[in-house]
């Protein structure tokens, strides 16, 4: 059987160097400047950040890196190292991007709404943050972006000025992407940091880093790629998110936040209470495990982890048979806890894994795909790692 394939980030040099030959090799010039934007996985609070919800995420050590130059008129050309035609258009026509362009053109539109003086500019995208993994690429790109254009503005660094960007992407996701998706993926993307993870609080959006280095116990949090690809704009994840606000008008709260077990146990619709049921105990995992991390009780961490799971799959129904079988693989094999992570419907899972079982726990999972005529997975080892950040000292690599 083949061997398993370890997707591995890039280093910043890098990430930079690639972004930079791209942007040479389609603007036959130099970029001004360098930035890169991690992709993520959440431990824990999956669809309750559009709930004014708990998550857990955390910065993948893999990047999206774009190489940026102003230009001194209005046009805005946008190339990735993965197509020969770039998008072309003025400031003006930004809004009006679509595919993946939409999320370069939409940040620089949002920016823009916000009072930011967005130069006309040219840019190409390289990148390792696996595309429709479920690991939050867009978000990825939205922030690159969104720090390369602030930072060609002088714009100071600060904790409102990444906000204000992780509010640029949304609405880049939202209004221009068409995709109906929260906060979670932008905010982690802006104020993630190496060795935590990020509890944020979707209705105040205040965030606390937990301290999270799986290492420490002799642990690693393996992800997993199925290679089952999902679409955030294929009515699915909107479907799900209407469900929840039909949920919260039937008990006459604002937002799941709000609802008790009991209100949800009152919901006279079998479907829409299962929905509201994952919500309101998702929320409550998420609290629960920020506090076993605290602690430092990582096979409560596992067994959170593994109850989101069967409440994503029995209750919100997003799962996938692939998913499935990552997870109940990674459990047989020893995980001290496995789930689906990300918007669901295909995309990636993670596992909480000892260091010594990695490597069965890899091969296992692609031999159990193997054996369904499954494509093989990808498999990415996940570190907390870095936040959005501008990649300085470009003229070394001149
Ligand atoms: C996707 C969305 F983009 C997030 O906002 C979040 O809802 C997630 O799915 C599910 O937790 O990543």
């Amino acid at each position: 059987a083949a061997a398993p394939e370890w997707v591995r980030p890039w280093s910043d040099a890098e990430g930079r160097r690639t972004a930079v030959e791209t942007f040479r090799d389609r603007f036959d010039d130099e970029p001004d400047l360098v930035a890169a934007a991690p992709g993520r996985v959440n431990l824990i609070g999956e669809h309750t950040d559009y709930n004014d919800g708990l998550c857990l995420p955390l910065a993948l050590p893999h990047s999206t890196y774009v190489a940026v130059r102003r230009r001194d008129d209005d046009r805005v050309i946008i190339a990735s190292g993965l197509e020969d035609a770039p998008w072309t258009g003025r400031l003006e026509d930004l809004g009006t991007a679509r595919g993946w362009p939409a999320y370069v053109a939409g940040v620089a539109w949002a920016l823009r709404e916000a009072g930011h003086d967005v130069p006309g500019f040219e840019l190409a995208v390289e990148g390792v943050v696996p595309l429709g993994a479920g690991l939050s690429s867009s978000a990825a790109l939205e922030c690159a972006t969104g720090t390369a254009l602030l930072a060609l503005l002088e714009v100071e660094e600060s904790r409102e000025t990444r906000l204000a960007l992780a509010r640029a992407g949304i609405r880049a996701e939202n209004e221009v992407a068409g995709a109906a998706t929260g906060g979670m993926d932008q905010t982690v993307a802006v104020l993630g940091a190496p060795a935590s993870a990020l509890l944020l609080d979707c209705r105040s959006w205040a965030t606390e880093l937990i301290p999270f280095d799986p290492a420490s116990g002799g642990l690693e949090l393996l992800v997993v790629d199925t290679r089952a690809h999902h679409q955030l704009t294929d009515g699915a994840y909107e479907g799900r998110r209407r469900a929840c606000e039909r949920a919260a008008a039937a008990i006459g709260v604002d937002s799941l936040r709000d609802a008790t077990a009991d209100q949800v146990a009152a919901i006279e619709d079998e479907e829409l209470r299962r929905r509201a049921r994952h919500v309101v105990t998702e929320i409550d995992r998420v609290d629960e495990c920020a506090d076993a991390l605290r602690s430092g009780a990582w096979d409560r961490v596992g067994e959170l982890m593994s109850a989101s799971h069967v409440s994503l799959r029995d209750d919100f129904e997003i799962s996938c048979p692939e998913l499935d079988l990552v997870v109940d693989t990674a459990q047989a094999y020893g995980a001290l806890g496995a789930r689906m992570t990300g918007g669901g419907f295909g995309g990636s899972a993670i596992a909480l894994v000892r260091q010594d079982d990695v490597p069965t726990v890899a091969r296992a999972v692609t031999d159990a795909f193997a054996a369904e005529g499954y494509d093989a997975p990808g498999f990415l080892p996940a570190p907390a790692s870095a936040p959005a950040r501008v990649l300085s000292e470009l003229h070394l690599i001149r």
